[in-house]
């Protein structure tokens, strides 16, 4: 498959999809909102790909936002469609069975926090700057950053961030929990490699399940989220991955893990 506006690799078990519109910041047009949905439908094979690094091309910016220059004329049925395939792209990522790492590497911003924020892990590059800076523009966050920005940071950082458009550095990131991991901008990549590389290596059924069991869970009542693991967990048992995780275990070998 060839995109326009992403570039999309794949070694090994670990996929990463770059946003590549350099010149404009890697902004979020309706081309990449599209193709990031189709590239992310691509790798839905959980034992093709086992993590997936999302990044952004050249070495300003993660992803600057939504494409204002493409919204600036839009009307309210236009504005809904647009955010609706922002919302589609980004929960198909968080509903990809495997885990997804946002390597920031330079501005994340409104839409591109917003991005960051579908993924599983958040690291950062020093010269990382994050915010929602939408109410600059008259607009609220449209891809769901209301949401989930609460959910990672809590309610009154996000309503912080979100009234204020302010941005913060990627110290400031971490220190509020918005990100994992600060790093020097050279380390970024290879870090993130190492991370997915590490999570490839596990059985990836239990990866996928256990993310689910995480998004899923946190929305229900505890006794049914447990109750949902504890199937979980058993259900595993049915497969050759747990099989063989556990001879390898007993065996003293490194397991072969196939995703079946
Ligand atoms: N969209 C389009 N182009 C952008 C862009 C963006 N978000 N961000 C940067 N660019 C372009 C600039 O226009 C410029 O293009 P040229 O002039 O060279 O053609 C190029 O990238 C380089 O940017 P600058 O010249 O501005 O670079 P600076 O270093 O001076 O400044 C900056 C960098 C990131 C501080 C600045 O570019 C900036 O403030 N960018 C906008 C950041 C922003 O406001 N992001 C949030 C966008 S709003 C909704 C749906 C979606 C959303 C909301 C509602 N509904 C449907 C309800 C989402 C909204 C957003 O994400």
């Amino acid at each position: 498959m060839t995109y326009e506006t992403l570039i999309v690799e794949r070694s090994g078990h670990v996929g990463t999809i770059t946003i590549n519109r350099p010149k404009a910041l890697n902004a979020l047009n309706s081309m990449v909102l599209k193709e990031l949905a189709r590239a992310i439908h691509e790798l839905t094979d959980v034992d093709a790909v086992r993590a997936l690094i999302l990044t952004g091309a050249g070495d300003r910016a993660f992803v600057a936002g939504a494409d204002i220059a493409e919204m600036a004329p839009m009307g309210p049925w236009q504005a809904r469609e647009f955010s609706e395939l922002g919302h589609v792209a980004f929960a198909l990522l968080e509903d990809l069975p495997c885990a997804t790492i946002a390597a920031i590497n330079g501005f994340a911003l409104g839409g591109g926090l917003e991005l960051a924020l579908s993924c599983d892990l958040l690291y950062a590059s020093e010269k990382a700057k994050l915010g929602q800076p939408e109410v600059n523009l008259a607009v609220t966050p449209g891809f769901g950053g209301s949401q989930r920005l609460v959910r990672l940071v809590g309610k009154t950082r996000a309503k912080e961030l979100i009234f204020t458009g302010d941005f913060v550095d990627a110290q400031k990131a971490k220190e509020i929990g918005l990100v994992l991991e600060v790093m020097k901008p050279e380390e970024l990549m290879p870090h993130c490699q190492k991370v997915a590389e590490k999570i490839a290596s596990k059985g990836p059924l239990a990866i996928a399940k256990s993310k689910r069991l995480v998004e899923r869970g946190y929305d229900m009542p505890l006794r049914a989220a447990n109750r949902q693991e504890a199937e979980t967990f058993a259900l595993l048992f049915d497969t050759h991955d747990r099989r063989e995780g556990m001879a390898a275990f007993l065996e003293k070998r490194p397991p072969v893990y196939t995703g079946k």
